[in-house]
């Protein structure tokens, strides 16, 4: 067996995110993944580049920890509003205040970085008080060294793709809330996308799984980014960040029930 890397993207404009991506790759795979990777950056409908970062960094396979992918649903909302109504919902169901959960989700309409702009990482939330965790509030924290096993995603695909979930978009997110999920004192996640077009976004947590809410922002808003809630009893923020940035981790498992 040859080496596993670590390949990861990020690009900006006048230090502003565009587009960033994270993959691990067995050796064999590594330049096809750097390739679309770059390519991603160059053509993303945030703006073209003038900065792109690949770094490529090989992993002890035996340091690679092994999870299962959350199950998929999806939540039937019309509009923005219902959205909003349906990811403030399930975040108490999983269990987040109902003040801080509407405090996140008002944090991720205006804007997560300075000045409302949107960050490469995610804003870490203090489930009790709301208070923002991250040790650099304009970067966030960067969930990184994480991918679906080959044969694991190949299996996925199977069996989602009578509902049109098969698509990189989905699986990507899919693979990193699953990495979250399982991180410890993380009790849940809000997302949606920074990309102008692109307007479903999830709430996740272990018991919740990924909840898709097909509208979470209006169309043309180029605002979004991620939210993970923290119980700092059960962790230490160092801890926390360097799971979410360092430990690798493979996806090689479905989960029961899949959808
Ligand atoms: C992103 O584009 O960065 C996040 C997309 C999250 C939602 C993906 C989906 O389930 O459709
Ligand atoms: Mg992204
Ligand atoms: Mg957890
Ligand atoms: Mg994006």
């Amino acid at each position: 067996m040859g080496a596993v890397f670590s390949v990861r993207m990020r690009a900006s404009q006048e230090s502003m995110h565009i587009s960033g991506g994270e993959r691990l790759a067995e050796e064999e795979r590594v330049r096809e993944i750097a390739h679309s990777l770059i390519e991603r950056a160059l053509t993303h409908e945030r703006g073209g580049p003038d900065s792109i970062h690949l770094t490529i960094d090989k992993m002890d396979r035996s340091d690679i920890q092994s999870i299962a992918a959350l199950p998929i649903s999806t939540i039937p909302v019309r509009d923005v509003h219902e959205g909003y109504a349906a990811a403030q919902r399930k975040l108490v169901e999983a269990g987040i205040p109902s003040a801080i959960a509407a405090h996140a989700i008002d944090l991720l309409k205006k804007g997560p970085g300075p000045q409302g702009t949107v960050m490469r990482g995610a804003v870490l939330m203090d489930v009790q008080t709301g208070e923002r965790l991250e040790p650099d509030i304009a970067r966030g924290v960067r969930v990184s060294r994480f991918d679906w096993k080959e044969e694991t995603l190949r299996s996925w695909m199977d069996e989602v793709s009578s509902f049109g979930f098969n698509r990189s978009r989905i699986w990507e997110a899919i693979a990193l809330a699953s990495k979250v999920a399982a991180a410890p004192g993380v009790l849940a996640e809000i997302c949606w996308s920074d990309d102008p077009s692109y307007v479903t976004g999830y709430v996740s947590s272990p018991s919740l799984g990924y909840v898709r809410i097909p509208h979470l922002k209006e169309k043309g808003d180029p605002v979004g980014g991620r939210i993970f809630f923290v119980d700092r009893q059960q962790t230490d923020i160092s801890t926390l960040i360097h799971y979410l940035e360092k430990q690798a981790v493979w996806i090689d498992q479905l989960p029961e029930n899949l959808i």
